[in-house]
């Protein structure tokens, strides 16, 4: 029953929604050690009515060695709002910056697509060896670009921000993002984790920064107090759009 109803979310969704759900779950079982995460109970699969809408929420979540939590999640809002949103949240015990992507669209056209490896450290700037890998990619121009809200200072130097227009400026949004994840999971493999509690206070640190900044998103917070009310906003992006450890 709930893998009917799940299945059907996915198969109503914009295709450039669809295919990059797949294609970031296909390459994260391709260079990581993937194991099931416990999602809060009840937060999984998540229906509600959002002005008389249904709304219709499917989490996806893995962990692995070097990352705490992998998030995906899939959100119809009645026949009107499709949303892909992802996170990756590294252990803080390794120095990896955070991947993020969210993709917002309606009646078959993307208003938002969104994708970055926001660094967390310290400096809140990522390494040289991050920064020569994504300078390497090809330039990629969209003739609608978008400008960063005020709480978008966690983004880096790369992010990337749009409206596509077209089915190829879709594929080119697509074939970005799957770059970006390339280059994070090679790193991430590669990676040791930090010797010293300091280094990991520091790297949780950044992470709850980048967290709090995600939670100013009231356009996020709007969507889903519409549909579930405000304590139950508050509790869905503090627990499971953007938690953090406990340490
Ligand atoms: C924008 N996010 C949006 C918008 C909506 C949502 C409705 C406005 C679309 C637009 O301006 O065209 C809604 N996003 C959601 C909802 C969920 C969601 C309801 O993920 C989940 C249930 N947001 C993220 C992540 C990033 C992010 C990981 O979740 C970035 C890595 C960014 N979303 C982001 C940004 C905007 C946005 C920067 C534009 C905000 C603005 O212009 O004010």
């Amino acid at each position: 029953m709930l893998e009917t109803s799940q299945t059907s979310v996915r198969e109503q969704l914009h295709p450039l929604i669809r295919n990059l759900a797949e294609a970031i779950a296909s390459t994260w079982s391709k260079y990581l050690d993937l194991s099931p995460y416990q999602l809060p109970e009840g937060l999984g699969y998540i229906e509600g009515k959002l002005e008389g809408e249904k709304l219709a929420i499917e989490n996806t979540c893995y962990q692995a060695p070097q990352f705490r939590k992998l998030h995906i999640e899939l959100a119809k809002v009645g026949k009107n709002l499709d949303i892909l949103h992802c996170v990756m949240f590294p252990q803080p015990s390794y120095s990896l910056p955070m991947f993020g992507c969210d993709l917002v669209g309606g009646r078959g056209q993307i208003s938002a697509a969104i994708a970055d490896l926001s660094p967390v450290n310290q400096e809140r700037s990522l390494s040289s060896s991050y920064k020569n890998s994504l300078s390497a990619l090809p330039n990629v121009e969209f003739s609608q670009p978008r400008d960063l809200p005020e709480w978008g200072d966690i983004f880096s130097e790369f992010c990337l921000f749009v409206r596509p227009t077209s089915p190829e400026e879709e594929a080119k949004f697509l074939n970005r993002v799957q770059e970006f994840l390339e280059i994070h999971c090679r790193h991430a493999i590669n990676a040791q984790p930090v010797a010293t509690l300091e280094e990991q206070a520091s790297n949780l640190a950044g992470q709850c920064y980048y967290c709090n900044q995600q939670q100013q998103n009231d356009k996020t917070r709007r969507v889903l107090e519409k549909a579930f009310g405000v304590d139950w906003a508050e509790t869905y992006m503090t627990s499971v759009l953007f938690d953090l450890p406990t340490v």
